[in-house]
């Protein structure tokens, strides 16, 4: 069940570049618990897509099961929505954007949806590097199912009830830089300053941008004992880089504070502004990547921030020579363009 927010609207509420305010923005009332780390992504997601004037009719927003992937009803309630199968959301989001490169596809799902039931579908759109932004809601366990632990809970961690972790977990971010991600990022919730420009920044990537959010599980996964724990993370927590997105319209020199920024240009042109603190270096090898992973972790520390980046990504579409044109814009003739043109094609294979 979702509830509707009232359709009143301020007269001098702030408007972006395309006479929206942040209100078009929003979707219906969130049903989650109040505290969820969950509403937070929500919030930073329509803080950047408000922010970056982006129309909402041109967002396909796309969801598994779980409390995770209910949230597409929270935000861009004017966005196309499809709300698919528990860990199947890879698949249809590979559909929708084969028929249609234009718009902007934001796929929301949880560790459960990702890191168990949908591991197989996760692996392929990773490696297909489809263009879009691939968020991880992650809170160790299965919300809505009641709180069993998940695959990406730490070993030796414990939820509010349950036993230790037996099991080795799953990092995602390491595991989509293996797979071929070519932008990894990592945040928490409750850091809305680092969250909304790494989305921005995120929204901008041509391929596969996956975003994966340390998301506490107020109800059954929020113990002091959890490594997705409020506490846990706030004691833990170390960034790779603070950063600035800076879209493409902006004037981007006057913005640079030499000595400290490093401008990373975009496919899309515009730059993510990365303030790396001294001792850390700009993670554009996957090697390094991942051995900064391990050696935060074996130091009991979450690395956040954009852990890898590979401005040179080619997506899908590039890799596949696709249409720039919407199937459901082509002609007959282009669709079905006679047995001469299929005879040539047969025999350009033979
Ligand atoms: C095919 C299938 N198997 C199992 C379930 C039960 N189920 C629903 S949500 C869920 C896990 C949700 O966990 P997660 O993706 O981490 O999301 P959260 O609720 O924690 O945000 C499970 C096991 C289901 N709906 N469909
Ligand atoms: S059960 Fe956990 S994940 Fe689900 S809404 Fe409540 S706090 Fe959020």
């Amino acid at each position: 069940m979702s509830y509707k927010r009232p359709t009143f609207r301020h007269p001098a509420a702030q408007k972006n570049k395309l006479g929206y305010t942040r209100k078009d923005y929003e979707g219906a009332i969130s049903t989650l618990c109040a505290g969820c780390g969950h509403d937070s992504i929500v919030s930073a997601i329509i803080t950047s897509f408000f922010e970056m004037s982006i129309e909402p009719h041109r967002v396909v927003k796309l969801s598994g099961i779980g409390c995770s992937s209910k949230t597409p009803a929270y935000f861009l309630g004017k966005s196309h929505g499809f709300n698919s199968v528990h860990g199947r959301m890879p698949s249809v989001a590979t559909g929708a954007n084969m028929a249609n490169r234009e718009l902007v596809y934001l796929g929301v799902s949880g560790d459960g949806d990702t890191a168990s039931i949908g591991l197989g579908q996760f692996a392929h759109v990773v490696r297909r590097n489809l263009n879009m932004i691939y968020i991880v809601m992650n809170n160790g366990c299965y919300g809505l199912t009641k709180g069993q632990d998940s695959a990406t809970a730490d070993k030796g961690s414990r939820s509010r009830k349950g036993a230790p972790v037996s099991f080795e977990s799953i990092d995602l971010c390491e595991l989509a830089i293996q797979l071929g991600a070519d932008f990894v990022a990592r945040s928490f919730s409750g850091d809305k300053k680092q969250l909304v420009p790494m989305l921005k920044a995120a929204i901008s990537h041509k391929g596969l941008a996956f975003v994966d959010v340390v998301s506490p599980c107020v109800t059954f996964n929020n113990a002091p004992t959890s490594t997705k724990s409020y506490s846990w993370v706030r004691d833990h927590m170390e960034a790779t880089a603070t950063f600035d997105f800076i879209p493409l319209q902006q004037e981007i020199t006057t913005d640079y504070d030499h000595g400290c920024n490093i401008p990373i240009t975009l496919h899309d042109g515009s730059v993510i502004n990365l303030c790396k603190r001294e001792d850390k270096e700009v993670l554009s090898s996957k090697k390094e990547a991942i051995a900064a992973l391990e050696q935060a972790k074996s130091e009991d520390q979450l690395l956040t921030g954009i852990l890898y980046l590979n401005p040179e990504s080619e997506d899908f579409h590039e890799i596949n020579n696709t249409t720039q044109t919407p199937l459901n814009d082509l002609g007959e003739s282009e669709l079905c363009p006679g047995n001469d043109v299929l005879q040539a094609f047969n025999e350009s294979l033979r």
